[in-house]
């Protein structure tokens, strides 16, 4: 008698886009013109997108229809309450000020807790984070665990915070210079890795003995509650709606880009407790974003973002959708290609330096091979490696990320398991003439986030 099942998409499909397939001499010429860079790749040169999984979600037929149900006022729009009453409800946090995305909601709480000198720790930097955090006169510390750096270590909770780092920092910098200790669920930049729910409460403890608040990065919170759900101890008969909410009572604030978890296609927030932070972000969001019951959206995009995030939280979606993650990761793992271990819950993760050995990092060989995969088969890759990392903001040095990655990113509810085995075959087919994979040479470099914009040529 079969016992166990496969998993399968929790929906069918209403309505269908189609692809666009070009050949291989177009995408050489395609990628040539975008500067080897794939975020300069036109959609229509693209045949399966897995730059991002941000805004690229499909919604649902409830979230289409709430769409509809759009309240346009400027002031006071009954979407915002139905938002208000969505993160009060799923998250617990008492003080919503919607923002255009979760950058905006960065910018906002960077401004108003952050002075000049001060340190902020984080499990690991992420791009816009760091960036908000540095311009407003703060420096980023990582206080990852040393696990999180190794591709090939198989720690199921690579997302925790190394305790005896933070608690050694807080002591030499001075508990007055940590404005908050930043923590993401799930971790990007690490691979999407989950932090576990014992380093947080300890994580908790531990500031709590300083004075010092946690800020939650939530952008993939239901994601990380899963594979709580799934690998600690303790938490294997509570729903992911209850973990989700566990993690955020943890902490004090939260930032959140609702493109990501909470399914819509734009949109993020910033969650609050404190009464005065809010009221100042309040202020602040006039200012940046927008009035502060619209923060930068339409009234239809927050009732979307309302019912996405109760979408975001049910078991069923949340399994399928990591799920679809880990086919792809397994099917890469069995062909041998190095991928970050464990398999993350937004994306599979090449380890490029272990695919291209012959790459110095200087050579950019996460960019090359993203390049390269675009190449082979229109299948878009994003560079998360020296590029991504940037320069140090004093010495003006590229900074050196241990990981040097291609993140193929998983989009919500849009792609099926024929498409993933299109990836693999490609990715394989790359792999196995990888020795003839050339670097490449940066040629142009704007200031700020410069992946997003850089121009590089092909080496030799
Ligand atoms: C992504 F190449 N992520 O993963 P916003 N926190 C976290 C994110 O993942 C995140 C934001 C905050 C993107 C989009 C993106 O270097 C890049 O709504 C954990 O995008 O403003 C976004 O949220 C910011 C891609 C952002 C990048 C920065 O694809």
């Amino acid at each position: 008698m079969q016992t166990s099942r496969s998993w399968a998409e929790p929906y069918k499909i209403k309505m269908v886009e189609p692809l666009f397939i070009t050949t291989r001499e177009e995408r050489e010429t395609y990628i040539k013109e975008a500067g080897y860079n794939t975020f300069l790749l036109r959609s229509r040169q693209v045949y399966i997108d897995l730059l991002t999984d941000s805004g690229t979600s499909a919604m649902s037929d409830r979230q289409w229809a709430a769409m509809m149900m759009g309240d346009e006022a400027y002031a006071g729009s009954e979407n915002f309450y139905h938002l208000e009453e969505a993160i009060h409800k799923y998250y617990g946090y008492k003080y919503l000020v919607p923002t255009h995305q979760g950058r905006g909601a960065e910018h906002i709480l960077s401004k108003i807790m952050i002075k000049d000198g001060d340190f902020v720790p984080g499990n690991m930097y992420f791009t816009t984070t760091r960036l908000h955090q540095e311009l407003a006169g703060g420096t980023f510390v990582d206080i990852i665990i040393k696990e999180a750096h190794d591709p090939e270590s198989t720690h199921l909770f690579k997302g925790d915070c190394d305790l005896q780092r933070l608690e050694d920092l807080i002591k030499e910098k001075g508990a007055d210079k940590i404005p908050y200790v930043s923590i993401a669920t799930t971790v990007n930049m690490a691979g999407g890795q989950p932090i576990s729910m014992a380093n947080l409460k300890a994580l908790r403890a531990l500031t709590a003995k300083y004075g010092i608040p946690i800020v939650h990065d939530m952008t993939r919170v239901a994601e990380n509650a899963y594979m709580i759900q799934q690998n600690e101890k303790g938490y294997q008969d509570k729903a992911v709606k209850q973990i989700v909410r566990e993690i955020c009572d943890l902490t004090d604030a939260a930032t959140m880009s609702a493109k990501k978890d909470a399914l819509v296609n734009i949109g993020g927030f910033l969650a609050v407790n404190d009464e005065e932070i809010f009221n100042q972000a309040r202020n602040m969001v006039v200012i940046y974003e927008g009035l502060h019951t619209y923060g930068g959206l339409a009234g239809r995009d927050m009732e979307a973002m309302a019912i996405g995030i109760s979408e975001s939280v049910s078991d069923d979606h949340i399994r399928a959708r990591v799920g679809q993650v880990l086919y792809l990761g397994k099917k890469l793992l069995n062909a041998g290609v190095p991928i970050v271990k464990p398999i993350g819950t937004h994306g599979v993760f090449i380890d490029a330096k272990k695919f291209l050995p012959h790459l110095t990092q200087e050579q950019f060989p996460a960019q090359s091979l993203a390049a390269e995969i675009y190449e082979d088969s229109g299948v878009r890759a994003m560079e998360r490696g020296i590029v991504s990392a940037g320069r140090d903001k004093i010495t003006g040095e590229n900074n050196h990320p241990e990981l040097e990655l291609v993140r193929l990113t998983i989009p919500r509810r849009v792609y099926t398991q024929a498409h993933m085995d299109v990836v693999a075959e490609s990715v394989q087919s790359v792999y196995n003439e990888r020795d003839k994979v050339k670097g490449l040479k940066m040629i142009y470099e704007p200031e700020y986030l410069r992946f997003f914009q850089a121009r590089f040529e092909k080496l030799g």
